[in-house]
């Protein structure tokens, strides 16, 4: 062994070096090369040690002490960085790992409303555009709201303009599948006071037999106005309003006299067909003129129904079908395609 001064300050140098590369150490392997320099095969410090013994015995103990501490620092500091580099490595690997379910990951839209659902949806924002509130209603419908209340007393003839679903519940008779949205209105005025601007989506059934305009289940959307000095000017306005902002201001639209027991003048209102241009197709029957719904001021036998006085309140309402406007808003031949849930036709929307 060289003199031990020279030798203690090769050792400082060495463990210098040593402390400098554990720390700037990056992976684990580096440390376990740098764990052999220490006290592996190769370390200066083990070589220094068995070196020992060949000293004079009052140097020993200084020399031996000095390796012994050496190493056990550099050990210390391995110990140490590993630590820091497993912290580190776990760190990353939970945050690689890490399943964040409130994550919303763009991908494609797998479904979406269906197309009735939608234009009722539109309609609905139309109307409240236009200062209507939007109501709803029972499905199943007893015999006062569906006809009595709206003047159609038992064995009315105009009963027969609607082909029911009647339930065998209760009185035979009693319960039915609502064939129109016009109930909602009467439950409306026995709820509210006047004055009322509603407006009332929903589905409703008849027995008819499904053909290129009818499906035997179908939506309306029904609207109610209710105030003093209301006329037909007030209704012909939001008819056209209305069409106006579904269609396109191109559409063209028109009233035609007609009868409901519940409005007094009765009106229906018509668009040019969609299909045809207004020439005659079999969509239209060959008219060139689709039916969108029925209208007219409400008859004062509805007031007294529902205790509003007709001598103070007038009143107009209407009830269209929404299928109906969505076959002609997008031009679609046969209305029936809208209840077949064919995808291919409804992915299209
Ligand atoms: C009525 O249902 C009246 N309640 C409308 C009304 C309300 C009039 C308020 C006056 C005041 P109508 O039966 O004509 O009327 O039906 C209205 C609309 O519903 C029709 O113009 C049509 O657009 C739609 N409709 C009727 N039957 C069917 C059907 N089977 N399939 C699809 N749509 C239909």
């Amino acid at each position: 062994m060289s003199d031990p001064a020279s030798e203690l300050s090769e050792l400082t140098s060495v463990e210098a070096s040593i402390a400098l590369r554990i720390a700037t150490a990056s992976e684990p392997d580096e440390l376990s090369a740098l764990a052999n320099e220490v006290n592996g095969r190769g370390s200066v410090f083990v070589a220094a040690r068995r070196q020992i013994g060949s000293l004079p015995p009052d140097e020993r103990r200084q020399v031996g002490r000095a390796v012994h501490d050496a190493m056990k620092r550099l050990e210390s500091l391995l110990i140490q960085r590993r630590e820091e580099l497993e912290a580190s490595g776990e760190e990353l690997r939970r945050r690689v790992e890490r399943l964040d379910l409130t994550e919303v990951v763009p991908v494609r839209r797998r479904g979406h409303l269906h197309l009735v659902s939608q234009a009722q949806m539109e309609l609905e924002d139309v109307f409240l555009g236009m200062g209507f509130v939007v109501a709803e209603g029972p499905e199943i419908e007893t015999d006062w709201y569906n006809f009595e209340a709206l003047n159609m007393p038992r064995d009315h003839p105009a009963r027969g303009m609607f082909d029911t679903f009647y339930l065998r519940a209760g009185e035979p008779g009693s319960l039915m599948l609502r064939t129109h949205t016009s109930p909602v209105q009467v439950r409306l005025m026995e709820s509210e006071s006047p004055p009322i601007s509603a407006v009332m989506p929903g589905v409703v059934h008849r027995r008819d037999t499904a053909d290129a305009r009818h499906t035997p289940t179908f939506h309306q959307i029904e609207g109610l106005v209710v105030d003093q000095g209301v006329t037909f000017a007030d209704l012909a306005g939001t008819i056209e309003a209305f069409t106006g902002a579904y269609f396109g201001p191109s559409s063209r639209s028109r009233l035609r006299p007609s009868y409901f027991p519940f409005t007094e003048p009765s009106a229906e209102f018509e668009i040019t067909c969609t299909i045809c241009g207004g020439s005659g197709c079999r969509t239209c029957s060959g008219t060139g003129w689709i039916e969108l719904g029925g209208c007219g001021l409400v008859d004062p036998a509805v007031f007294e129904a529902v205790g509003i006085d007709p001598e103070v309140w007038t009143g107009f309402a209407f009830g269209f079908g929404i299928d109906r406007c969505v076959q002609m808003r997008h031009g679609i031949a046969d209305i029936r395609v809208l209840m077949e849930n064919d995808l291919r036709f409804l992915e299209q929307f």
